[in-house]
């Protein structure tokens, strides 16, 4: 293995590059969305990537011509979908975690690498605690942690103030063009996977997660 040391931190979004729940935030959307009566379906769900639950309720609510919801009506609504999202989590184990994800972050890591998690999920630790990550990266920036989400770039800029490294020595891994949009707001690179391949504000496109080494200069 030869180390080409450009990065100093790589940053992973968790929701659609660690692990897969968008099913999951489907099943739970769309059990709200079926009791207040209004259209939803996985091409709307494609739309909340990596956007936080309240702003993830108001796209939802764009197709809604009943009367408006209060405030107070809207929290309670997004809290009905978590507590369904969090029961359906239960079911995530070990297995949700891919062989090729975990082997590629464990060459990372021994290519010298800080390993973060940048991710909008006010459930990301007990995500990763599912899928036995509960203590693996040296930091995690989440939805509990910040007051904008992608694609400000807070998330990305707390993940790397926790890291202890500058903005520029950090790779971001992001599904999720806001994602995207984040890591170049904070000044950092970026990798592109999934929904989010082939997008041009990206610095590389993964078509698969261990293109990551290369992407990284490890191999
Ligand atoms: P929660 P990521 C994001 O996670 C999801 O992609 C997005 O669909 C979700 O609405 C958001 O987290 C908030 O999640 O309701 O669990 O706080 O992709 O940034 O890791
Ligand atoms: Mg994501």
């Amino acid at each position: 293995m030869t180390f080409d040391m450009n990065y100093k931190a790589i940053i992973f979004d968790l929701d659609g590059v660690i692990c897969h729940t968008d099913h999951y935030h489907y099943l739970a959307w769309k059990q709200l969305a079926d009791k207040i009566g209004v259209y939803f379906d996985e091409t709307i769900n494609n739309r909340l990537r990596g956007v936080s639950r309240m702003e993830s309720l108001e796209i939802i609510l764009e197709r809604y011509e009943g009367e408006p919801f209060t405030s107070e009506e809207k929290v309670s609504m997004a809290e009905e979908k978590n507590a369904i999202y969090r029961e359906l989590l239960k079911e995530m184990s070990e297995k949700d975690l891919s062989s090729e994800v975990k082997d590629t972050l464990d060459q990372l890591r021994a290519g010298g690498l800080l390993l973060g998690i940048g991710s909008s999920s006010k459930n990301a630790r007990f995500i990763m605690g599912q899928i036995g990550l509960g203590d693996y990266f040296d930091a995690i920036s989440d939805g509990n942690n910040i007051t904008k989400s992608k694609p400000d770039p807070e998330v990305f800029l707390k993940a790397a103030e926790y890291l202890k490294v500058k903005p520029e020595e950090c790779l971001v891994v992001e599904d999720a063009k806001a994602g995207i949009d984040a890591a170049h707001a904070a000044g950092m690179d970026s990798a592109a996977i999934g929904d989010a391949f082939g997008y041009a504000l990206s610095t590389h496109h993964l078509s698969t997660f261990s293109d990551l080494l290369k992407a990284s200069g490890v191999r």
